[in-house]
């Protein structure tokens, strides 16, 4: 099964291992450049942290509910920051 914690700690290994800060991977998934990550576009997030493909609808609708606070359905980079934070502590 896969938890929350699993998800954001492979997404921590993706943003460390492929991107030399969360900024730059932001940037490089916000295909459309408006500055927040649509449903899509954390998608292939997911895909590229290696996130079953039988999940990952659930799991981008289950990020967008968790951290975007505006209610816009995309993660926008505070939220995005927001999330990732949340593995450290
Ligand atoms: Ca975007």
């Amino acid at each position: 099964m896969a938890t929350k914690d699993m998800i954001l700690k492979k997404l921590q290994i993706l943003i460390t291992q492929e991107f030399d800060s969360p900024e730059q991977a932001f940037a490089f998934f916000d295909e459309d450049g408006n500055g927040t990550l649509s449903k899509d576009e954390i998608k292939e997030l997911l895909k590229k942290a290696e996130i079953s493909g039988f999940i990952r609808s659930m799991v981008a609708s289950a990020l967008i509910d968790g951290y975007s606070k505006d209610g816009n359905d995309s993660v926008s980079w505070e939220e995005f920051k927001k999330a990732l934070d949340e593995i450290k502590h």
